[in-house]
């Protein structure tokens, strides 16, 4: 079968909640993904980071197979014996005492909100039912209910009321209006250290560590959505600690499984997580020892493979040779690490044709907002495929 004829079958029974590029793939490995018409393209996306591996990356599948032979699903009900090993290896990967495994990022925020909720009746000592939670306007943090209530984007809401209680909105990189927020009710700061969907958004220097110290006065956690941000994105294991910031809870999903299967955990310290009783939360699928498998791996592969440091040293060559660039269609570049966003002037008429062109000449880029192009390939690109993608981009951004 052609594209078209997968369009047209997709549009005719797939709901309509996506306007994806009308590319069909059918295969991928490392940077490089095919569609059924036979053509190549490099995948400057990496699904949202979730494959910071790269595609299909031969370790993940291998362990997949192999673990997938043994056994896949056992529920919370029983124990399994990979759940307590990617428990340990992560808290000892990134220094935290505790994991709750979930499976997709929307589910560790929803955890990380109900933690932070009862962390603030149990230990704070907030009165039952008024614990407030803020975060940033820009934000983006999954798709529930509850989380599309603290969404600045209309859309999102529009038509799935009644929304949830419980929610505050400060402007993003705005410690000030942290402090001014802050009630004797506040529990929590939810914040991505770098914003995505915002539009690889870095706050001013200095924002996170003082909303921390903030936090810290205040006894409110500070929670750090790294779901996109963490596992190499931005060249740490956690984007906040490029401000040497140690969040209180961290949620993590995406790249933690470096693509295979959708796996997300909450990481806290006892304190924090021990709130949880036998009965008060849980998921089917969270923890899986095929989930768990494969997290073990992807987490293995990042350190292995030194992601973090190729994202640093790659992401700093990519917004160099961006900057050389004179196109009149950018207005500035922006990011951390191999996380991009080339920033359109308003007369540039929006990204969307840009990551159009981008697609006819053979690379896969997804647009934010309306003007930003959003870069974010996995971090196993050599140089070499860089400046493959540089000739491409800057080919397009040459364009009328
Ligand atoms: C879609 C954006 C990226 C996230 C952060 C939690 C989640 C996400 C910081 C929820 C998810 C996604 C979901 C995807 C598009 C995407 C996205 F543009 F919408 F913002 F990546 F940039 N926290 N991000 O970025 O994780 O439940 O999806 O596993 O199509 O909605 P999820």
């Amino acid at each position: 079968m052609k594209s078209q004829e997968f369009i047209a079958i997709e549009d005719r029974y797939g709901a309509h909640n996506y306007k994806p590029l009308d590319v069909v793939i059918t295969k991928g490995r490392g940077v490089w993904v095919q569609d059924v018409d036979g053509k190549k393209y490099m995948d400057c996306l990496a699904a949202y980071s979730a494959v910071n591996q790269g595609h299909c990356h031969a370790r993940l599948v291998k362990v997949m197979r192999k673990q997938a032979k043994r056994l896949a699903l056992t529920s919370r009900a029983f124990r399994n014996d990979q759940l307590p090993l990617l428990a340990k290896e992560l808290c000892e990967l990134t220094g935290y005492e505790m994991m709750l495994p979930m499976n997709s990022g929307a589910e560790a925020v929803e955890t990380a909100i109900k933690a932070a909720r009862k962390w603030g009746y149990q230990i704070k000592g907030v009165e039952n039912n008024k614990a407030e939670i803020i975060v940033c306007d820009g934000n983006f943090h999954g798709r529930t209910i509850t989380i599309v209530t603290f969404s600045p984007e209309q859309q999102y809401k529009d038509g799935f009321g009644p929304m949830t209680p419980g929610f505050k909105m400060i402007p993003f990189g705005d410690a000030d209006a942290l402090e001014q927020a802050i009630t004797p009710n506040s529990v929590a700061f939810l914040v991505e250290p770098i914003q995505g969907e915002g539009g690889v958004v870095v706050p001013p220097a200095g924002f996170l560590k003082k909303s921390k110290e903030i936090c810290e006065k205040h006894h409110v956690l500070f929670v750090s959505d790294e779901i996109q941000s963490g596992l190499g994105r931005t060249g740490k294991m956690f984007a906040c600690e490029h401000e040497n910031v140690r969040a209180d809870m961290v949620t993590i999903g995406k790249a933690l499984s470096g693509g295979m299967y959708p796996v997300s955990a909450v990481l806290a310290s006892k304190e924090i997580l021990g709130v949880f009783k036998p009965g008060d939360h849980g998921s089917t699928y969270g923890g899986n020892p095929l989930a768990c498998a494969i997290a073990r791996e992807a987490l293995q592969v990042i350190v292995d493979e030194k992601l973090c440091e190729r994202a640093t040293e790659l992401g700093d060559y990519l917004m160099q040779q961006l900057q050389k660039i004179n196109s009149p269609h950018v207005d500035f570049y922006r990011g951390k690490g191999l996380w991009i966003g080339i920033v359109l002037k308003q007369e540039a008429g929006g990204a969307r044709r840009f990551c159009e062109a981008l697609k006819e000449n053979g690379l896969l880029a997804k647009e934010t907002h309306w003007n930003i192009i959003r870069l974010a390939p996995p971090l196993v690109i050599t140089k070499k495929e860089i400046d493959w993608a540089l000739e491409r981009i800057e080919r397009v951004l040459m364009m009328d």
